[in-house]
């Protein structure tokens, strides 16, 4: 409760913050994109959002900062588009909780109207653990976020308990292979057994797949070799404020 409390004014109080990760086409070098990852500045302290967003989750305090994340990433997107003239989308990680939200739509056309950039500079990272639960309500509104160009990708795949048969019934465009996968590649001969199942299956549906988590050179290695090209992990670069990305962008150049 008194975590509950704090996390509000640290709404109210603007001390949540977005930090960027890059995602990279490890095969040209290219930029390809951002996951927006959330912070707490409290205090002195930089809470991780492990400490916080399952509490958000709880008590629904998740709607508005996830409300804010959107705006704010979309503010975001707008400053790298005329500081930078980057153009890549900034992914969301959006907890499905937001879908019991009739006015999602509605919200995420605000956040990109207000800052002045297109709907596709934003995208949506979400999970399947929860899609399962209310798959019938989300597909409806994947299809309209899709219809105005916002993308949807699917977070820590194959770590769910869930069926694959809704991966042909939703208008997806990418597969995030789960860390913990990725973790595993040239540890053990079985450890590029999912990852090598996971592109094949992203390649047959037409979806473009990255691959999280990516630490060392080896796991590059493998990866390209699987032929998967976009990856995102400390390899290339941790997850930044928007100005340290801004001299990351620079120096990639
Ligand atoms: O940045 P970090 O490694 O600590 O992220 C831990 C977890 O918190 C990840 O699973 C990530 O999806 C989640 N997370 C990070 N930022 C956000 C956010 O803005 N909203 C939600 N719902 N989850 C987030
Ligand atoms: O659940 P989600 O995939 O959104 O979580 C992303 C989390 O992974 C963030 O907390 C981010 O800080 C973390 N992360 C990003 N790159 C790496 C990496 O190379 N290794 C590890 N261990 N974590 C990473
Ligand atoms: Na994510
Ligand atoms: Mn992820």
């Amino acid at each position: 409760l008194e975590l509950e409390s704090a996390l509000h004014r640290a709404l109210e109080r603007q001390e949540l913050v977005l930090y960027y990760q890059p995602k990279v086409d490890a095969v040209q070098g290219q930029l390809v994109g951002f996951e927006a990852l959330m912070r707490w500045k409290r205090g002195d302290r930089l809470v991780p959002p492990g400490d916080f967003i399952p509490v958000a989750e709880e008590t629904g305090l998740i709607l508005p900062m996830s409300e804010w994340a959107l705006a704010e990433a979309s503010r975001q997107a707008r400053l790298w588009q005329d500081r930078l003239g980057l153009n890549q989308a900034i992914a969301v990680n959006l907890p499905n909780r937001l879908f019991e939200r009739p006015d999602l739509v509605e919200k995420i056309h605000d956040a990109v109207s207000q800052a002045g950039v297109a709907h596709c500079s934003l995208k949506l990272e979400i999970t399947e653990t929860g899609l399962m639960k209310d798959l019938h309500a989300v597909i409806p509104t994947l299809h309209r976020l899709t219809a105005i160009g916002v993308e949807i990708s699917i977070d820590d795949f194959g770590t769910g308990y869930s069926s694959l048969s809704y991966l042909t019934s939703l208008p997806l465009s990418e597969l995030k292979i789960d860390r913990s996968f990725v973790r595993d590649l040239g540890v053990s001969p079985q450890g590029a057994a999912v990852v090598t199942a996971i592109i094949a299956l992203a390649r047959s549906l037409g979806l473009s797949v990255v691959a999280e988590g990516v630490e060392t050179p080896r796991q590059l290695d493998v990866l390209r070799r699987l032929g998967c090209r976009v990856m995102q992990g400390y390899l290339f670069a941790k997850p930044m404020p928007g100005d340290e990305v801004e001299r990351w962008v620079e120096t990639q150049l």
